[in-house]
């Protein structure tokens, strides 16, 4: 099975990577973030993930309201297309609105952190994505002490899954993420990366996340400078790709058509998931 594209909607003013913001003075513009997401779809995304928080190292934290009034007008919308819709959040209320207005995946870069998130899922009939994380995107960067990444990784989130199970979440509801940027340097997502096969020896389905992120302009940057966000989808296609070969369950990415395209490759070739 090729690799699921979960293309991403960034509803806030300040997305390091969302070429047109969807947030004007603090006004948002459904339109605009509706006929993005159809574009997405019309790509080939299979999951459109709206999120209302920017999760960049330093980013100011906004309040649930404020993260609910950017997501669920935009979520009402797109349920009325009847598209698969992922609602990248942590605060447990965000994701109980947006369950109820249409979304069907809570995608959570807080691996669990607030207290009433795992008994929210456990009630719903939703997947759930499990990130790797550690802190707040205020503290992440002080918290990136590791022995030994791969190894390291699986474990905090084996920990957090099991702690999910006994919560009453559903195995099955369960996918998996290793959180690239997320409390790591740019060494140690590339060393996380190679050694994904412990986060894939978890035996659960793995979404990976690595969409322009600043780790890929930092290799592709001629002296010592980061290259920009939209010189970075051929690089991020390259990981689809390698998505694909792994058996991944999904990518998560700006540009969709290239990583469509890319799965197109890998699908005629037949290449070996798994
Ligand atoms: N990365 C970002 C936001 N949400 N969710 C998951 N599951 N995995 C990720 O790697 C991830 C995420 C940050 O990137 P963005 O600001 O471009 O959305």
């Amino acid at each position: 099975m090729s690799p699921l594209v979960m293309g991403i909607l960034n509803v806030t003013p300040d997305s390091f990577a969302e070429s047109i913001p969807l947030v004007v003075d603090a006004a948002v513009d459904v339109n605009a973030a509706v006929t993005r997401a159809l574009m997405v779809v019309a790509d080939g995304a299979h999951i459109v993930d709206v999120g209302g928080e920017s999760t960049r190292p330093g980013a100011e934290p906004v309040s649930e309201e404020i993260e609910q009034a950017r997501v669920l007008p935009v979520i009402e919308e797109l349920a009325k297309h009847k598209l698969d819709i992922s609602i990248d959040t942590h605060h447990s209320a965000t994701a109980a609105a947006a369950i109820s207005a249409g979304a069907s995946i809570v995608n959570d870069v807080s691996c669990g952190a607030d207290p009433d998130m795992f008994a929210l899922v456990a009630k719903h009939d939703v997947r759930y994505v499990l990130m790797h994380n550690r802190g707040t995107s205020a503290d992440m960067y002080s918290q990136a002490v590791y022995r030994n990444i791969g190894a390291d990784v699986a474990a905090e989130l084996e920990d957090r899954v099991s702690k999910a199970l006994s919560a009453g979440v559903r195995r099955e509801q369960i996918i998996v993420d290793p959180g690239i940027g997320f409390a790591k340097t740019r060494e140690q997502n590339w060393e996380l990366l190679r050694n994904l096969g412990s986060v894939i020896a978890l035996g659960l389905p793995v979404l990976l996340g690595v969409s322009r992120k600043r780790f890929l302009g930092e290799l592709l940057g001629a002296e010592g400078s980061a290259r920009g966000v939209e010189g970075r989808d051929v690089a991020t296609a390259a990981f689809s790709m390698w998505a694909a070969q792994l058996g991944l369950w999904g990518v998560r990415v700006h540009d969709v058509r290239s990583t469509v395209d890319v799965l197109a490759v890998a699908a005629a070739l037949e290449v070996e998931c798994g």
